[in-house]
């Protein structure tokens, strides 16, 4: 039981992307920090992917991308700030739209939260239209429901038209 006062833990997923420098490491480096982070627990980590770029400049290189479940007594607008934060750190310079990025920390469900302010959208806005998020996703709570959409993960995952390529690399990572 809850008692008066004490914060409430909610679940989050958080998608990671890497398609600039040391591709595995910065991945984990991303995964470390939100697991350091207070506030935060790592509950459980996707396995890890190599994705081709959807959108942005031609010529980028393939992604790492890997989504972690997270326990949060942060808000999502303070867990969306850390993840921002630990961008920065890993060296992430916005330079061009969609470009090139050293790591990337997307966050995607936040419980069952819908919201859209300037700042956040929950859910993700194109969650449900990217492969490289509903796979590892989808390693993770297939059966969820969108909370927008009403629909699993995995039906989600299966109603997407043939795309890029994504590449289960490894489960330990
Ligand atoms: N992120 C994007 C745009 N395109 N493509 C892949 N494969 N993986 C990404 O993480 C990714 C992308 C914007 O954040
Ligand atoms: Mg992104
Ligand atoms: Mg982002």
């Amino acid at each position: 039981m809850k008692r008066a006062g004490e914060p409430l833990w909610q679940q989050a997923w958080i998608g990671l992307g890497s398609n600039q420098g040391d591709r595995l490491a910065l991945v984990r480096l991303g995964r470390a920090e939100l697991a350091a982070t207070e506030g935060v627990r790592l509950e459980a980590s996707s396995a890890l992917y190599c994705t081709a770029p959807v959108g942005g400049p031609a010529g980028q290189a393939d992604f790492y991308n890997a989504v972690v479940q997270l326990a949060t007594c942060l808000s999502p607008l303070e867990l969306l700030r850390r993840c921002l934060a630990i961008e920065q750190r890993a060296g992430r310079k916005r330079l061009q739209h969609w470009g090139p990025r050293t790591l990337d920390l997307d966050l995607l469900l936040y419980d069952a939260t819908c919201i859209t302010t300037a700042e956040l959208c929950l859910p993700h806005p194109r969650l449900h239209q990217r492969a490289f998020v509903l796979r590892p996703l989808c390693d993770l709570v297939p059966r969820q429901r969108h909370p927008g959409l009403g629909r699993s993960l995995a039906e989600l995952l299966a109603a997407l038209p043939a795309g890029p390529a994504v590449v289960r690399l490894r489960s330990d990572w």
